[in-house]
């Protein structure tokens, strides 16, 4: 199927409309109860981003970068992962972490200054959140090597912002995985911007899919509101990389309904109705439409999977808001193995800075 939809050409996999009507050609077989789950997720990534939001405002998180109208691009792909794929996330990824099994309580901790939110649980499959831009994209095609040498039939999937793809690291990581043939997937979230930069004065290219051709490898634009397409597209891209296809780009074609993170106001650079626009193309929107048709949708469901996602999330708040409070020390301890001699002084002086009562 990737194969079929040519990104030089504008080609683009959609799978629900934007009226939520479904192509019966290109349906993925899932069961129904997995359908619901999707939808599930994807509720449960928006109430607990809005939630992150309002912690945030009331001086109980530090800085977050909210995901609002990204749901389907995470919870879509991730849900085509399997138990042995690795997964290496960007920092808007919380539908990701959800879907994958990470507890809430360990993303919130991560984005309240705690390192503990960082402490993946033995035997899920996924890194921690990267902030630095692009830097995970090399380590994650050296995974996928990994895998390789260790002849596992499993695959490696790495998520990133449209931003990402003018840093080194991306053309290094494609280049590499290309030439290599090494297996991985990229997830390119094309939310339109980076911060305030659109899209268009990141590359003149007219999307990012066909970046791939240019690396020796297949890339498709995919649209990320649909959450079907995102698993379409993901499982077929794992199926392809664990059986030696090598890589392949997808582009998830979204919008950031929200801003950049709580210290940005997006009304700045974003007219109302270019927001007004996307709101249109709503993923939970779409899905539920979905749902509806297929008879799997109805006020009870709907109250239901909300109540157990308010439990969730007020659950987690109240874990992490319980938990130790960060330690400094524990910003140097995590990187090295064995700390490296300039990070041992600079603690040193961190330690010394503290104990003459320095805040
Ligand atoms: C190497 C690096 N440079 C700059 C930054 C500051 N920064 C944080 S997010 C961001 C924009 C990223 O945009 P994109 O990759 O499109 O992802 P999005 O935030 O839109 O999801 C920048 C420049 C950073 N974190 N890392």
């Amino acid at each position: 199927m990737i194969e079929r939809y040519d990104p030089l050409k504008g080609e683009r996999l959609q799978i629900l409309s934007e009226t939520g009507a479904v192509n019966p050609d290109l349906e993925p077989s899932l069961a129904n109860e997995e359908l619901r789950r999707i939808y599930g997720l994807m509720l449960t990534t928006r109430t607990a981003d809005l939630k992150a939001m309002r912690l945030q405002r009331q001086g109980r998180m530090g800085t977050f970068a909210p995901g609002l109208g990204q749901e389907a691009c995470q919870v879509g792909s991730a849900s085509a992962v399997g138990k042995k794929d690795w997964v290496f996330p960007y920092f808007r990824d919380l539908g990701t972490y959800i879907t994958l099994g990470l507890p809430l309580k360990n993303y919130y901790l991560l984005w309240m200054g705690s390192e503990e939110g960082g402490r993946i649980p033995e035997g899920l499959n996924i890194f921690t959140v990267t902030i630095p831009v692009a830097t995970h994209l090399p380590q994650a095609v050296g995974f996928a090597m990994a895998l390789r040498y260790r002849k596992e039939q499993a695959a490696v999937v790495a998520y990133f912002g449209d931003g990402a793809t003018s840093e080194g690291d991306f053309n290094e990581a494609l280049n590499f995985a290309g030439v290599f043939r090494s297996p991985v997937v990229f997830i390119c979230v094309n939310n339109q911007y980076a911060i305030s930069t659109p899209v268009s004065r990141q590359t003149a290219a007219k999307t990012i899919a066909q970046k791939a051709v240019a690396y020796g490898f297949s890339g498709i634009q995919v649209d990320g509101n649909d959450a079907l397409a995102m698993y379409a597209a993901t499982r077929e891209a794992l199926d392809k990389a664990r059986s030696g296809g090598g890589p392949t780009l997808i582009e998830a074609y979204t919008y950031r309904m929200s801003d950049h993170t709580t210290s940005d106001d997006a009304s700045r650079y974003r007219t109302k109705d270019e927001v007004g626009e996307w709101a249109r193309r709503d993923p939970l929107e779409r899905f539920k439409t979905y749902l509806k048709a297929k008879g799997l949708w109805s006020e009870e469901f709907e109250a239901g999977i909300q109540k157990e996602a308010d439990d969730l999330v007020n659950r987690a708040v109240d874990e992490a808001e319980s938990a130790p409070p960060p330690r400094p020390e524990d910003y140097f301890t995590y990187t090295y193995r064995e700390m490296p001699p300039g990070l041992k002084e600079e603690l040193a002086a961190l330690q010394s800075f503290l104990k003459e009562g320095g805040r």
